[in-house]
């Protein structure tokens, strides 16, 4: 199983490797100073229109192999398979640096730098060992004040290949799936206070427990968001202090992950959480804290690149099939940039954020080929 943070010690690794593939692909290559590993087909002119192509190489703890880098391999793949054959523009394969958001609680780092919107404060966000990101970034010898530099410039769009994580296609019995829409994403950190205190003195009645007033929460989240169409609510993460058998929580830091397909339906959702957090915490004499580090609103594909991508695919001889991603991805970022399209790949058992995460050979080899095809349409479409 692999844990792959942002610019950690295994970044390091697969930037080596991813390197070398690209190389060997006839590719010239950088790393940006947000961490984003870049490799430009030769022949491109500095600057020039470019298709960029790409997925994350960051995971999430105890992660599968194929979430985000199968999305890189696949780009320098089509530009391998391109071989001497010239397009009209040039292709740039990425790996952006972090999309999951494990290591500080922010996701798309890198993607976001390529875009352009990078806000600046979350240089000083700070991981569980108080590294702040400016600091990760300088210890992989970048720097943080050339992140301005990473930005894209003249850009004819973005394509991500990525698993589906999820079951829709296998229950479809298809090997890919053209994306349509990407669910909207809201993350919150909320903290319940109460007070420490020993778990064989302290009557019932007499306690401000931060840990079961947080359980109480979570059960109570799961029970409404079961009663919403196509709104899904996840605890994730607790922290609880100070994490003693015999101490009762006088702390606890919960995270909160809400998405819909449409952005009303889930901002209702979040801010009905966070106000029923702060109702069970008033009620159990307990203060609550809380923080949004997400609130990523939902994102169509853009309707010429997508109908290029569906051509493709049925010329590839495979029946275009829509998605909507539950899943958040680096195209959400870029699409407020640049068009963006979604070619997905299914997932065996619907199963991703796990080891056993995994996909068919037959189905990156029609996904190459699909992707090929998108090329020579949209090199035909700007000859
Ligand atoms: O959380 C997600 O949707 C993605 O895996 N970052
Ligand atoms: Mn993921
Ligand atoms: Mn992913």
């Amino acid at each position: 199983m692999t844990t792959r943070t942002f610019l950690s010690p295994p970044m390091r690794d697969v930037h080596a490797h991813v390197t070398e593939w690209m190389t060997a692909a006839g590719m010239a290559v950088t790393v940006d100073h947000a961490g984003n590993i870049r490799g430009v087909s030769d022949g491109a002119t500095a600057g020039g229109a470019r298709l960029f192509v790409g997925s994350h190489l960051d995971t999430v703890p105890r992660a599968g192999a194929f979430d985000g880098v199968l999305g890189v391999m696949l780009g320098i793949a089509l530009v391998e398979s391109l071989g001497s054959r010239r397009l009209p523009f040039a292709i740039e394969v990425v790996g952006f640096s972090e999309e999951e958001g494990v290591r500080f609680g922010v996701p798309y780092i890198g993607s976001r730098a390529l875009a352009g919107t990078l806000d600046r404060d979350i240089l000083d966000h700070r991981d569980p060992h108080g590294c702040t990101v400016a600091d990760a970034i300088r210890a992989y010898g970048l720097d943080p004040s050339r992140i301005p530099e990473a930005a894209a410039g003249d850009a004819i769009g973005y394509l991500e290949f990525h698993i589906e994580q999820g079951p829709v296609l296998e229950s479809r019995g298809l090997p890919l799936g053209v994306v349509s829409r990407i669910a909207g994403q809201t993350r919150v950190m909320l903290t319940f206070t109460g007070t420490a205190g020993h778990a064989g003195t302290t009557p019932m009645h007499l306690r401000r427990d931060a840990l079961a007033g947080a359980a109480e929460w979570i059960a109570a989240v799961e029970r409404a968001a079961s009663q919403v169409p196509d709104l899904v609510a996840t605890v994730g993460r607790i922290e609880t202090e100070p994490n003693a058998t015999n101490v009762i929580a006088g702390r606890c830091v919960v995270s909160l992950d809400v998405r819909h397909r449409d952005n009303p339906s889930r901002v209702r959702a979040a801010a009905e959480a966070v106000t029923l957090a702060r109702d069970i915490a008033a009620r159990r004499g307990l203060t609550l804290h809380h923080e949004v580090r997400l609130d990523e609103p939902a994102l169509a594909m853009d309707i010429a690149l997508t109908a290029l991508l569906e051509r493709a695919v049925s010329d590839s001889g495979i029946s275009a099939s829509n998605v909507v991603s539950g899943a958040g991805h680096d195209a959400m970022v870029l699409g407020l940039r640049m068009p963006v399209a979604m070619l997905f790949l299914r997932s065996p058992g619907g199963l991703s954020h796990h080891p056993d995460e995994a996909v068919h050979d037959d189905d990156v080899a029609a996904a190459l080929a699909a992707g090929l095809r998108f090329l020579d349409l949209l090199g035909a479409e700007r000859s």
